[in-house]
């Protein structure tokens, strides 16, 4: 009897550690469609936690806002409501305009340039976010972005009144400032905002034009490379701290692995996207000089009013990004 009941003790045991050790699952939403490459990164990041952590940590990505809205996914992550997740860095200049590093005219408007920034940036940026419950993890950038509109554009003139998509604070203020009219609306549903002319016009890169066939509604992508946005991943303070340090190690090499694929992943996606925009029917072409000239000139007023806003610390990421150069 003695031997029955020590072996469902034992048996019991080993149950329990199992369950304890069973699959950790974590949720991570993303904002951006299932097909572009931030998406596909993210998943394969996911893959290589779940595989390196032996199933202790299984990542489950879900893209396209699917889980949570691009705009809630941050507080979802520092309430815990998910335990990992991905944004673009920028939508939070609202909270904190050194957020917006990334978003600077002109500043850094090269895949080499942006890599520099963020060496620059990791740092303050690790800290604010760490001062809000969230950890980094890693990040990579979009492609430079240009302008878009449903007809030919030379001047700054040519935009005035039209509708257009603001994805953060300093898109916004470049429609206030250039004369259009800024409407806030997320990379999933700018495919259905030109149809129905709720916004006529936007800055992004050639892949999210690409990812959402804007072709359909829209006629010309003007290059400008005006700055490289950044997309982040990063995880809740409390679930990062539960973790083990031999998990910790297998997140963070994943990560780090992550940002490199993720960066050659967006240099090779430039080119497909914008060749995808001009066999989609669009007109694809440098911005004129006319046009280039004013855009700078605007430029140098939002990097000195982001200068004013961050004060000593936008003007450190800035000297060491020079410094780098
Ligand atoms: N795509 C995202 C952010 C920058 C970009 O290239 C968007 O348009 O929402």
């Amino acid at each position: 009897m003695k031997k029955i009941a020590l072996a469902s003790t034992i048996a019991a045991l080993c149950f329990s550690a199992g369950t304890l050790q069973a699959a950790e699952k974590w949720d991570m939403p993303m904002a951006y469609s299932g097909s572009n490459y931030h998406s596909a990164t993210g998943e394969e990041f996911a893959r290589c936690v779940t595989t390196g952590t032996g199933g202790d940590i299984a990542i489950t990505t879900h893209p396209s806002g699917s889980l949570f809205k691009g705009g809630d996914i941050k507080r979802a992550v520092q309430t815990g409501q998910a335990p990992i997740g991905e944004r673009l860095l920028s939508s939070h200049q609202n909270e904190n305009a050194l957020f917006g590093f990334d978003s600077v005219p002109f500043l850094a408007t090269s895949f080499e340039a942006s890599a520099k920034l963020w060496e620059a940036a990791k740092a303050p940026i690790s800290k604010l976010l760490d001062e809000q419950n969230l950890v980094l993890l890693y990040s990579v950038p979009w492609p430079p972005q240009g302008l878009y509109f449903k007809k030919e554009v030379n001047s700054v003139e040519d935009m005035k009144g039209t509708k257009f998509r603001s994805y953060n604070n300093t898109t916004a203020r470049l429609a206030e400032l250039t004369g259009m009219l800024p409407v806030t609306i997320e990379a999933a549903e700018i495919s259905q905002a030109f149809a129905t002319g709720v916004a006529e016009s936007m800055v992004s890169s050639g892949s999210t034009g690409y990812d959402r066939k804007v072709w359909e509604s829209l006629t010309h992508f003007y290059e400008v490379n005006a700055w490289l946005p950044r997309n982040y991943v990063f995880v809740n303070k409390d679930t990062w701290k539960d973790t083990s340090d031999a998990n910790k190690n297998v997140v963070k090499a994943c990560a780090e692995l992550a940002e490199y694929a993720g960066n050659w992943r967006a240099v090779q996606y430039t080119d497909f996207t914008v060749k995808g925009l001009a066999a989609g029917g669009m007109t694809v072409a440098p911005a004129g000089e006319k046009l280039v000239g004013e855009l700078q000139t605007i430029g140098g007023t939002m990097t000195a009013d982001w200068l004013k806003e961050t004060g000593a610390e936008g003007q450190a990421i800035v000297d060491a990004f020079n410094t780098a150069k």
